[in-house]
């Protein structure tokens, strides 16, 4: 994967050039497995899962170890026998001494994996709860697979002599979606599974489901990867553009000092409409970019800006910008940070001090708004990219 050449292409907004690269990668990509995460609490069966997935028993030869004392120290890949696009990756348990929550996502490198499957061999715990929200963080999406159903149906049994196994099974589900939904925990499956039963429960219907699920989490495992690329462009060319804020308003901090009443809001003004569009150009915001970003995607401008789900009332006609502005920073309330700056460098210097706050506010108001919106189009770009790139070569 050529990540600089990724980078090279987008800051140049070389997006034939973008497209090329990723077609290229995918066909690379399409030989590299998916890296799935086993993860949950300490002894919940994770290691016994992998066997069962890899259709081997405990005692057999290249078997993940399994004990009823905590067994899993490093996190260990096992590729799977028939469909080789499966790396799964047997993590230790959460919440043990070895492994408390504190350090855990760190220790098994949590961000390294593409999809992952929460087991949990009883009711939800908070760790599960954690570890899920941990995975939504990350854009990325998890199965939960709750274990030891074998146990759960004679435990039941013993209870309560006169339900089915069926009873138990329909409760267990019951009580697990409800949590899931209590939780808005968004387009979760559940699967209730025993590892020593792989034929019995909701094993067989997993399986399939995971194997149809390959192709869509390597696609979203790609879409990621150059989003993050990209994002870091964004990202760094709105660094640059902060450092530059500060010179810009000490331009109309001078033009500030000047005698003229109501002058300095109007060079304010014509700085902070020449900035902003600096801005938009540099995030690939103005007419011109936007029209070529939505040609690439076989959308209108009209039709992008639609899609997009953040605060865009900045792309609006540059004319009603300052107005926009203006009133938020009126309707403001509290000290800005900035204040302190300009006090410190203008001291006495009233009309610059306040001419020098108005227009640093202004602008990092603006970027504040612009930056989300070209990481919005930027993420809705790549995703049309990859799809169609990588649908079209399934
Ligand atoms: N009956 C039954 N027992 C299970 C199941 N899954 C695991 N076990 C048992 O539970 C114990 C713990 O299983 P492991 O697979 O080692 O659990 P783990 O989550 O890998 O544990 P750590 O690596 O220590 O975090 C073992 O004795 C397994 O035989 C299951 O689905 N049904
Ligand atoms: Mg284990």
């Amino acid at each position: 994967m050529e990540i600089e050449s990724y980078k090279k292409a987008y800051e140049k907004g070389d997006i034939l050039k973008l497209k090329r690269h990723v077609e290229e990668d995918i066909t690379k990509w399409r030989n590299v497995p998916v890296n799935i995460a086993i993860t949950g609490n300490s002894g919940a069966g994770k290691s016994s899962f992998i066997n069962s997935f890899r259709g081997l028993k405990a005692n057999c030869e290249g078997a993940a170890k399994v004990g009823v004392e905590e067994t899993t120290i490093l996190p260990t890949k096992y590729v799977h026998p028939v469909n080789d696009n499966l790396a799964l990756w047997d993590l230790p348990g959460l919440g043990t001494q070895n492994f408390p929550k504190r350090t855990y996502l760190q220790d098994v490198k949590f961000d390294k994996y593409d999809f992952f499957l929460i087991i949990t061999a009883t009711r939800f715990t908070e760790n599960d709860l954690w570890l899920a929200k941990e995975v939504e963080k990350r854009g990325k999406k998890f199965f939960f697979i709750r274990s030891k159903m074998s146990i759960d149906v004679q435990n039941d049994l013993y209870d309560n002599p006169k339900n089915s196994k069926d009873d138990t099974v329909s409760r267990v589900r019951e009580a697990m979606e409800n949590y899931i939904e209590k939780e808005e925990l968004t387009n979760v499956k559940v699967f209730l599974i025993d590892n020593h039963c792989p034929c019995d429960y909701d094993y067989p219907d997993f399986l399939d489901k995971m194997i149809d699920a390959v192709p869509q989490i390597k696609h979203e495992a790609i879409t990621l990867t150059v989003t993050h690329l990209t994002e870091k462009v964004i990202k760094k060319k709105e660094d640059l553009m902060r450092e530059r804020m500060y010179k810009v308003a000490i331009c109309s901090a001078v033009e500030g000092i000047l005698p003229l009443p109501g002058m300095n809001i109007v060079v304010d003004a014509v700085l902070i409409q020449n900035e902003i569009n600096f801005y938009k150009k540099q995030l690939r915001l103005d007419d011109a970019s936007l029209q070529e970003i939505a040609r690439s995607m076989n959308k209108t401008t009209d039709e992008l800006t639609a899609s997009i789900n953040v605060e865009k009332g900045l792309l609006k006609d540059p004319a009603k910008i300052l107005v926009q502005i203006m009133k938020e920073h009126f309707t403001r309330k509290g000290a800005s940070f900035f204040a302190s700056v300009a006090f410190s460098i203008f001291g006495g210097l009233t009309a610059a001090g306040t001419s020098y706050m108005r227009t640093v506010d202004f602008l990092s108001n603006s970027l504040d708004k612009l930056v989300p919106i070209a990481i919005e189009i930027n993420r809705l770009f790549i995703q049309e990219l990859t799809s169609s790139t990588f649908l079209s070569k399934l």
